[in-house]
């Protein structure tokens, strides 16, 4: 009998030796279940401009990533560069650290935000950057491992190095080889680093912050090519008309939506005199769109090598609406070149520009400046009404496209639930199982404006946002339930619009319910104090 307590005690002591080992391996396999993040940001990519939105340029990765996951039908930006990517960094309003609309993508003020490369490093994560940094000191000093890209202090060139914007691949300056393509660079350092990562245990998180379609209109004639005759063929109004059938056809607008109409000074394409040079212009910019959807197939396809598609989240966005900028007729100077400028120091071989854009100076070669103008950036944002800038729906409303086969389980869904780019901190945290600290170094982070994503992922309904406020450029905007209040920032009076029954603004609510205005302009005015807005 004496035996039996023996063995019993035996036993026990050998569990409790073999408890910390057993207890270590499931705390690495959690470790190991932590998800990937790779996030691909576009830079001034109109709303409907990719397949799954509508879109008929060829973006056959990106809409992968739509039938195999999850698109937003109504998610946000902040109309503009910096800001977006100052709320995309850190899940607070891009005014609470600092920014006023300006162009500088980091925070300015660093004691009231923590960075998102910042705190999933310190959880373990390998983090990593490629693309456009316009902070001036190093994306290794905000919380990436890896980095490589243009320090982007001037107007970029996708075919040369540019004075203000000397290139790194971590800290070390670097020269551009011979036949550089700037697209082409990040999608190839994105997808080393990627592979990299991919070759140890390390979860890690991936962001590729293009800066295509951005102007200029710079792309290889290869990829210029197939779009040439499709747009001369159709012209803007096709597009949009045959973008907008797409959208309901797929659902990714409701039925009763109406397109908005021509953006002012856009002009009938019947009537069009340029037919070439147009079709020119969107032509290229079909082609800085591909670019970037071939550089997703290429990490896509590294994921799925690696056997690692199930446990890595993938979002492709846009950083804001697509740009007016470049005119709607051809002219002989613009985007600070002219015959008496053509900036000699601007590139750093000192080969001049061809000022201007028309019929006999086509967009497209590395000597030439130019974006595709009013006209296209309306079709590009079909069937929303306003551009980048904007605080209309065609300024802040960004494609957002989500795949994770280990929790979006349903393919092919969209979602209704309105998101901000304040959320991925929130989300990103969430997935990756991480507390937002209170304090960081020195720093004591400000509250997280931002709310996770993750349930909305999982397929659930999330607390919506009570309020979603703008200060962009050219107005101000609060969005509460389904209406949407937005001024100009000249003045005037506040418009409202039922963004439910009229997502494209057509019908300004603002007389008919005077009352919600005034709440709604309340609130808007007690968060504009808060954020300290302009
Ligand atoms: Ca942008």
């Amino acid at each position: 009998m004496q035996l039996v307590p023996g063995i019993h005690a035996f036993l026990v002591m050998l569990a409790a030796l073999f408890l910390p080992v057993v207890e270590a391996v499931a705390s690495e396999i959690a470790q190991q279940k932590r998800p990937n993040i790779i996030l691909v940001m576009a830079d001034d990519l109109g709303w409907s401009d990719i397949g799954c939105y509508g879109g008929e340029i060829k973006t056959p990765h990106i809409d992968s990533l739509a039938r195999d996951g999850l698109r937003f039908a109504q998610f946000y930006n902040n109309a503009i560069c910096g800001p977006t990517r100052a709320s995309l960094l850190t899940g607070l309003y891009c005014q609470q650290v600092g920014h006023r609309g300006d162009r500088w993508n980091e925070p300015k003020d660093f004691s009231k935000c923590v960075l998102i490369g910042e705190v999933l490093q310190q959880a373990g994560y390998r983090t990593m950057m490629v693309g456009k940094w316009q902070g001036r000191d190093s994306a290794l000093d905000r919380g990436f491992d890896r980095f490589f890209g243009p320090m982007c202090q001037a107007k970029i060139s996708y075919f040369h190095e540019v004075q203000q914007n000397p290139y790194y691949l971590d800290r070390k300056r670097i020269e551009l080889p011979k036949d550089f393509y700037l697209s082409e660079a990040l999608n190839k350092h994105a997808t080393d680093f990627l592979k990299e990562s991919l070759a140890e245990d390390q979860p890690f998180f991936l962001y590729v912050a293009h800066i295509a379609p951005h102007w200029p209109l710079h792309a290889r004639e290869a990829d210029i090519t197939p779009y040439r005759k499709q747009y001369f063929d159709t012209g803007w109004d096709q597009i949009r008309a045959l973008r907008f059938e797409r959208q309901r056809r797929d659902g990714i607008v409701p039925a009763q939506w109406k397109l908005s109409p021509r953006l002012k000074g856009v002009r009938n394409w019947q009537t069009e005199k340029q037919k070439n040079w147009q079709a020119e212009r969107m032509a290229v910019y079909a082609a800085q769109v591909a670019v970037i959807d071939r550089g997703l197939g290429q990490l896509l396809q590294a994921v799925k090598e690696a056997g690692e598609e199930e446990n890595t989240l993938v979002m492709f966005l846009s950083d804001n609406g697509a740009a007016p900028d470049g005119g709607l007729a051809p002219m002989k100077s613009g985007f600070g070149f002219s015959m008496k400028d053509r900036k000699a120091n601007w590139r750093k071989d000192g080969v001049l520009i061809r000022p201007g854009s028309g019929p006999d100076n086509m967009p497209g070669p590395h000597d030439t400046f130019a974006g595709y103008g009013l006209a296209w950036a309306n079709a590009s944002n079909t069937p929303l009404n306003g551009t980048k800038l904007s605080g209309y729906e065609g300024g802040i409303r960004t494609p957002l496209v989500v795949r994770w086969p280990a929790v979006v389980r349903k393919h092919g869904q969209i979602t209704k639930q309105p998101g901000h780019v304040i959320d991925f901190m929130a989300t990103f945290l969430d997935v990756a199982n991480i507390k937002y600290p209170t304090k960081f170094d020195n720093r004591k982070p400000l509250p997280l404006e931002g709310k996770s994503l993750l349930p909305i992922f999982r397929g659930k309904q999330r607390n919506a946002h009570k309020e979603l406020c703008w200060s962009t450029p050219w107005h101000h905007a609060i969005l509460m339930g389904q209406y949407k209040a937005i001024r100009s920032k000249k003045g005037g009076a506040w418009q409202l619009f039922d963004l439910e029954a009229d997502g494209t603004e057509t019908n300004d609510l603002a007389r008919q319910q005077p009352q919600r205005v005034k709440e709604m302009t309340n609130h808007f005015a007690v968060w504009s104090k808060r954020v300290n807005a302009n």
